[in-house]
Order: C-alpha cells, then sequence, then structure tokens
C-alpha cells in the first residue's frame, strides 16, 4: 500500500467513525428514558401490547418542567382506560408502559419524535420532550383476549351486549375493591360501544371486539 493509499484510508476509516457516532447520538436522543419511581412487591400482571391499561398520568414540558396535562385535574379527575401499544396514547408513552405492573410508579422522558414532533399539538410546543409520571392502576387482558371475551359472554351467544360489559366492569370494580357509582360504568361502556360496535346494533361481535389483532384467535 502506497502512503497516499494508506493516508486516504485512515482518512476514510475517521469519517466512518465519525458517521457512526453522529448516528449513535441521534438515536441516544431519540430513545424513551424510563425511570422506575415505585415498583410493587408483587406483580401480577405486566402490561403487554393489547392490554386495557387504567391509568393516572401528568405531563410535563422537559424544558422548563412545566405542567399542560394532568388527568386528575382534567374533566372528570378519573383515571383514563386506553388500549396499550396500539397507538392510542403517543408512541413515546407506548413503549415507556411496556411490561409495567399495575401499582407502579414511572417517569417516562419521550423526546419529540416520539410525542407531538416538530409541529407540537397545543398546549405542547414544536419539538419538546415530554416528561410524563405515570401511575398504573390495573392492568386488563384487553381486546385481544378471548379470554375477557369469553367472561363477559354471560350466556355464551358470542356477542357482548351492554348490560353483559356493564356486569363485567362491576365485578373487576369489586374485586380490586374500587368504589365507582352508576354513571361511571355507563360512561365507560358507552366509550367502549362507540369505538366498537361497527354497526352499531348495541352488540359487540368477537369480531368487533377484536379490533387490533387476532393472536389468540
Ligand atoms: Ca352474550
Ligand atoms: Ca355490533
Amino acid at each position: 500500500m502506497s502512503e497516499r493509499l494508506f493516508l486516504y484510508f485512515i482518512l476514510c476509516l475517521h469519517f466512518i467513525v465519525v458517521f457512526i457516532t453522529l448516528v449513535c447520538a441521534t438515536d441516544s436522543t431519540d430513545e424513551v428514558q424510563i425511570e422506575v419511581i415505585y415498583l410493587p412487591e408483587n406483580c401480577t400482571q405486566k402490561a403487554r401490547k393489547g392490554d386495557l391499561l387504567h391509568a393516572h398520568y401528568d405531563g410535563y414540558l422537559a424544558k422548563d418542567g412545566s405542567q399542560f396535562y394532568c388527568s386528575r385535574s382534567a374533566k372528570d379527575g378519573q383515571p383514563h382506560w386506553f388500549v396499550h401499544g396500539v397507538g392510542e396514547v403517543i408512541k413515546g408513552l407506548d413503549i415507556g408502559l411496556k411490561d409495567m405492573c399495575p401499582g407502579e410508579k414511572r417517569k417516562i422522558t419521550v423526546p419529540p419524535s416520539l410525542a407531538f414532533g416538530e409541529k407540537g399539538k397545543d398546549p405542547v410546543p414544536p419539538n419538546a420532550t415530554l416528561i410524563f409520571k405515570v401511575e398504573l392502576l390495573h392492568v386488563r387482558r384487553g381486546p385481544r383476549s378471548m379470554e375477557a371475551f369469553n367472561e363477559m359472554d354471560h350466556n355464551n351467544d358470542r356477542t357482548l351486549t351492554k348490560e353483559e360489559v356493564k356486569e363485567h366492569l362491576k365485578m373487576e370494580a369489586k374485586k380490586l375493591n374500587v368504589q365507582k357509582d352508576e354513571s361511571y360504568f355507563d360512561a365507560v361502556v358507552s366509550d367502549v360501544f362507540r369505538r366498537n360496535d361497527e354497526d352499531a346494533d348495541g352488540t359487540l361481535t368477537i369480531k368487533e371486539y377484536n379490533v387490533y389483532e387476532h393472536d389468540e384467535l
């Protein structure tokens, strides 16, 4: 190898290293950071894709720590029910909630690319890194689970009525010792049907209920 070629080779190597360093640096700022604040001793059921999660969360802007959302003071102050891992919440939260246990508390830092991006979304400004403090209250096997469907389908006719869903929610609440009034259950049931009852006939078929994936079928 001539000296010139050797120098050229070293230069190329240098560029490659710089390039890789840059790519890695970009990558690391694009990752969700998870800090476990509290982990209960017994983890009964870890959150997995398709599960229904019940959680309280507060959202803060990383740059100045100002709070832009608080589920405890928003609307009726109720924790949110949502399906995990299907984009019902921002991507960074779906990533940050993975394998979380009921009762666990996490601080989840989400880069803008996995939150509201370059544009932002009122009240979140453009390119904002967000910090969420999440308390996961309950994990239920969600829409993907035939287990949950069969449990709810009391008369085994392969469809769910509003009453069946409501009964199930009440039973779950009782099991978990959660006191809620009738209107709360009615609101959750209406929400479930609004999202899933595609033909609006007032019942949910297996297909309507399993709207996301069909792994178990
Ligand atoms: Ca039924
Ligand atoms: Ca239907």
